[in-house]
């Protein structure tokens, strides 16, 4: 019944759009699959929302690497319609990200969510350059990583002029030896959405807005997609800006880029407590609707709930996504804890709630992208 009605929003809103001009990506040169994920990602938000669950192709809380298990599929029977994984430590080297996931198994699930016909959603908590250099900082517990905000000098460091530009360059060429890496069976690139240098009105990483100015941000990001988009040649990615929660429109276009590198607008928001739905309901207010003025995709990239509630999913979350045009929400990994040392705060709290969320028309989850075709693709 669900597919139904949603196979009728399709066509009633397919046939609605025919003749329209879609926008296109902010990459020139997009290849034609990642142009139709665009596009297609650009319609469906105006016809239900996404579900995406960070890492759940790679593990879940009482599983490693079990080849077809999912925790959302492990309770809906489906997989979710966007799949997150994490690149942090990739800029490194190492063949094992900072949660211990296999870069090479890594691939192979992304591709293998490509082939199913669902999104994909790259973040990045990479290393802080600066202070990883640091030897007496080895003893405080976020040395050296993305949490590492002790110096300010960090995103002036690596830009050209800084002394570990030439260092950034070397985790750039790294990262984009993986993203090459990223073709289907027939050697076409795949597709992803990729959210690096996250949640900039937070002051939690070494790229917040406590600990760089907006215009080094600004800049970050512009020499990042230069370096990928124009130097590599990678013409696969739809780069998503993205900040914590915020206030006003103001404060979440702090440091943007520019809307020449930038193909969604995305916030992340947890629920800290009763006031939740309210500071949603205002931030997703002012960024959809800046998103659709710039032709911009959207999405709740990150979120969940935090109070252990056993309704969240259809009180909380549902009715205010609902009233906008939101491309997917995401909620964050479910870590893996086979001692059940302690349960994590992702997991679904009630699985009646999380069932009737993905039985509402308003979600969408694989099957339903699938039917979408979101790639255009020929001979499922
Ligand atoms: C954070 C936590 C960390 C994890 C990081 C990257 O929010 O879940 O444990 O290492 O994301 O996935």
């Amino acid at each position: 019944m669900k597919n139904l009605i949603f196979i009728l929003v399709l066509i009633s809103v397919s046939l609605g759009s025919l003749g329209q001009k879609l926008p296109l990506p902010a990459d020139k040169k997009a290849t034609k699959e990642t142009i139709a994920l665009f596009q297609s990602l650009y319609e469906l938000k105006n016809k239900g929302i996404m579900y995406g669950h960070q890492d759940d192709l790679m593990y879940g809380s009482t599983w490693w690497h079990e080849k077809d298990r999912s925790d959302i599929k492990d309770i809906t029977g489906d997989y979710p319609a966007v799949a997150g994984f994490e690149l942090g430590h990739i800029e490194l080297g190492n063949e094992r990200s900072l949660d211990s996931v296999s870069f090479i198994q890594m691939s192979e699930q992304i591709k293998v969510h490509y082939k199913r016909g669902g999104v994909i959603t790259l973040s990045w908590h990479l290393n802080n350059p600066l202070t990883m250099q640091i030897k007496d900082t080895l003893a405080r517990r976020q040395y050296g990583t993305a949490w590492d905000v002790s110096s300010k000098e960090v995103v002036s460091s690596i830009l050209p002029g800084g002394k570990n530009n030439a260092l950034f360059n070397t985790w750039l060429e790294r990262l984009s030896t993986f993203f090459t890496g990223l073709k289907d069976d027939n050697g076409i690139p795949i597709p992803f959405i990729f959210r690096p240098f996250h949640e900039h009105s937070g002051s939690f990483f070494w790229w917040g807005t406590n600990i760089c100015s907006d215009k080094d941000y600004s800049a970050l990001w512009r020499y990042t997609v230069d370096y990928l988009r124009d130097k590599k040649n990678i013409h696969n990615i739809l780069y998503a800006y993205n900040t914590d929660r915020v206030t006003s429109l103001e404060q979440y276009m702090q440091g943007y880029p520019g809307d020449d590198v930038i193909d969604m607008l995305s916030l992340d928001m947890y629920d800290r407590g009763p006031q939740f739905g309210g500071e949603l309901d205002n931030a997703l207010g002012f960024v959809t609707k800046e998103a659709i003025s710039r032709n911009k995709l959207t999405a709740l990239s990150e979120t969940g709930g935090r109070r252990g509630m056993q309704d969240w999913w259809m009180s909380v979350l549902l009715p205010v996504v609902s009233k906008y045009p939101v491309g997917y929400v995401l909620t964050w990994r479910n870590s893996y804890r086979p001692k059940g040392s302690r349960m994590s705060n992702q997991i679904p709290p009630s699985t009646d709630d999380f069932k009737n969320f993905y039985n509402s028309p308003r979600s969408l989850f694989l099957k339903e992208v699938v039917e979408a075709n979101v790639y255009k693709k020929t001979g499922y």
